[in-house]
C-alpha cells in the first residue's frame, strides 16, 4: 500500500516540477566580496576548491527535479556563463524539453539595463511565457544551501498561494540585512520590511527574526501581472524585495514557506556569502570534521565541472641540506595540487596548486594553479587563481606589512591577494 502511495505521489511530484519554470538571478555585483569579484560575477566565485558559488543552487534545482532553467546575468558574466557551459549543460536534455538558458540583458523591452530584480525578470517576461509554466520560482545565485524545492513548490500548491517566500529565522542583530517578516499561525505574511533599520521579532522569541531567503514561488499569470504593473510604476525600484513582496500583502495570499533542515529537524543551514568574512567562514565550515554543509552526502549531490587532473599528490620535498614530509589535514586538496614538502592545516587548496617545500599554510583558501614558494607562511589568507607566492615570503602574520604591500585586508586581519596581484621577491621576509 504504501509503495503504491509513495509511486502516486513520486508522479504528482513529478508532473507539479515539470510545471515549473525556474529564474536563477545570478546579475548582482557582489562588490562587498571584492576583489574577488574584480573579473567575475559572485555566483562564479570559487567555494570549496572545485565548485563556484552557483554549483549548490544548481544541485538543488536539479536534485529536486527542476529542467527548465533560465538564468540571468549581467554583471561580467563570461566567467560564469564558461562554467554553466563546461560544467552543467551536459545534464540538460533539450529532446525532453530540459534546459539551462544562459540570458545576458538583451535590451528587448527597452533600452534599459535591468535595474532592481523584478525588472530583470520583466525584461525576460517574453521567454517566460514561451514554457508556459505554472508556476515560476525565483532564485538567487549565489546563497549557499541544500534545498529540496519541490517541498516549497507544494507547500505553495496545497495553501493556494500567489506567491509563497522562503523564510528562515535569523539572529535579530543580523536581520538588518534581510527582508523581515510577520506571519500569522498559517504562514500567512502580516508584513514584510526590505532591511529594515529596526527588524521585528517574531512573537516566540524577542532575539529572533523571520527573514526572507530571497526566494519565491510564483503563480505565473499572477507573477506577469504584479510585474507589468511595477514596470510603469514611476515610484518603484523594480525589486522583488522593496516592491513587489510589500505591495502583495495587502490584496493577495502572500506565505511564507519555513525552511529547516529535513535530517537535523532544526534551522537549516544557509548562508548568503556577501561579504569576504561570510565567504570564509563557509569554506571554513566545509574543512570542518563535522561540517554543516557536508559534501560528502549522497542522498545530495553537489554538481560542478571537473577537469581532466591528476589525483592530488603528497611526496617529500627538500632543500638540499634535508627532507620535508608534504602533509595535510583537515583540508580540502584538489584535483591536481602536489604538496611537496609542504604542510597544509585546515585549508582549501585549489587545483593545480603547488606547496613546495617547508611551505606552511594554515586556516587558508587557496583557489586554483596557485604556487607557494618555499619557506614561505601562509596564515588567514584567501589567494586567487594563478598567484605565485615568492620564497621565505610570510602572509598574514602583520597586517600592517600586507597592507604596504597592497594587499586587501579586512578589519579581522584576513588577508586577500587577488588575482594578477604580484608580490615582488624583494616583499620577501
Ligand atoms: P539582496 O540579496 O540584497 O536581498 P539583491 O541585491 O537585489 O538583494 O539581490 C538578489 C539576487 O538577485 C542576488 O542573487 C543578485 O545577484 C541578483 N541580482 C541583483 N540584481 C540583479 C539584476 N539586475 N539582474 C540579475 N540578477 C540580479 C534579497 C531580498 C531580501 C532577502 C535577501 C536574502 O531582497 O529580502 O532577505 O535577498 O539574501
Ligand atoms: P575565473 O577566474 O572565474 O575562472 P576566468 O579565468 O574565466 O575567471 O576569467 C574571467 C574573465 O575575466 C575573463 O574574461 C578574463 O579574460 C577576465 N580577466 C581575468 N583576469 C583578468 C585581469 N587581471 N584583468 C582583466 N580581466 C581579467
Amino acid at each position: 500500500m504504501k509503495l503504491i502511495r509513495d509511486a502516486v505521489w513520486q508522479r504528482m511530484d513529478l508532473e507539479m516540477m515539470q510545471q515549473t519554470l525556474t529564474v536563477i538571478l545570478a546579475g548582482g555585483r557582489g562588490s562587498r566580496l571584492e576583489p574577488l569579484t574584480r573579473d567575475r560575477a559572485k555566483p562564479a566565485v570559487p567555494i570549496g576548491g572545485c565548485y563556484r558559488i552557483i554549483d549548490f543552487v544548481l544541485s538543488n534545482c536539479l536534485n529536486s527535479g527542476m529542467r527548465r532553467v533560465l538564468m540571468l546575468t549581467q554583471y561580467k558574466a563570461q566567467s560564469l556563463d564558461r562554467h554553466i557551459q563546461l560544467a552543467w549543460t551536459n545534464y540538460f536534455c533539450r529532446e525532453l524539453g530540459e534546459f539551462i538558458d544562459v540570458v545576458p540583458p538583451q535590451q528587448r523591452i527597452d533600452d534599459n539595463w535591468y535595474q532592481g530584480t523584478a525588472d530583470a525578470v520583466y525584461q525576460n517576461i517574453y521567454a517566460i511565457e514561451r514554457e508556459l509554466p505554472e508556476y515560476v520560482v525565483i532564485l538567487a545565485g549565489d546563497h549557499l544551501y541544500k534545498m529540496n524545492y519541490r517541498t516549497m513548490v507544494d507547500f505553495h500548491r496545497r495553501k493556494g498561494a500567489d506567491v509563497t517566500v522562503g523564510a528562515l529565522r535569523v539572529n535579530r542583530q543580523e536581520a538588518h540585512q534581510f527582508g523581515v517578516m510577520q506571519v500569522d499561525a498559517d504562514d500567512r505574511l502580516l508584513e514584510f520590511q526590505e532591511k529594515p533599520e529596526h527588524p521585528q521579532a517574531t512573537l516566540d522569541n524577542p532575539e529572533v527574526c523571520l527573514a526572507s531567503m530571497g526566494i519565491y514561488v510564483f503563480n505565473t499569470r499572477f507573477l506577469f501581472e504584479r510585474l507589468c504593473d511595477d514596470a510603469t510604476d514611476l515610484n518603484s525600484s523594480h525589486d522583488f524585495g522593496k516592491n513587489i513582496i510589500p505591495g502583495a500583502i495587502a490584496d493577495s495570499n502572500v506565505l511564507a514557506f519555513p525552511f529547516t533542515d529535513e535530517n537535523r529537524k532544526s534551522d537549516a543551514y544557509w548562508r548568503d556569502v556577501g561579504t569576504i568574512e561570510a565567504y570564509y567562514e563557509a569554506n571554513m565550515d566545509l574543512v570542518n570534521v563535522d561540517p554543516q554543509l557536508n559534501l560528502y552526502d549522497s542522498q545530495w549531490p553537489v554538481r560542478s565541472f571537473r577537469p581532466q587532473l591528476p589525483p592530488p599528490k603528497f611526496v617529500f620535498g627538500s632543500d638540499g641540506r634535508s627532507t620535508r614530509q608534504g602533509v595535510a589535514m583537515d583540508s580540502i586538496i584538489c584535483q591536481g595540487a602536489i604538496i611537496s614538502g609542504g604542510s597544509v592545516m585546515r585549508s582549501v587548496i585549489g587545483a593545480g596548486c603547488r606547496v613546495n617545500s617547508y611551505a606552511q599554510i594554515e586556516d587558508s583558501i587557496l583557489f586554483d594553479d596557485v604556487e607557494v614558494g618555499r619557506h614561505s607562511r601562509i596564515r588567514r589568507a584567501i589567494i586567487d587563481k594563478g598567484v605565485r607566492i615568492p620564497p621565505e615570503m610570510e602572509i598574514g602574520y602583520d597586517p600592517v606589512a600586507d597592507a604596504e604591500r597592497g594587499l586587501t585586508v579586512t578589519d579581522s586581519g584576513l588577508v586577500v591577494i587577488a588575482r594578477g596581484e604580484l608580490i615582488r621577491t624583494q616583499d620577501a621576509v
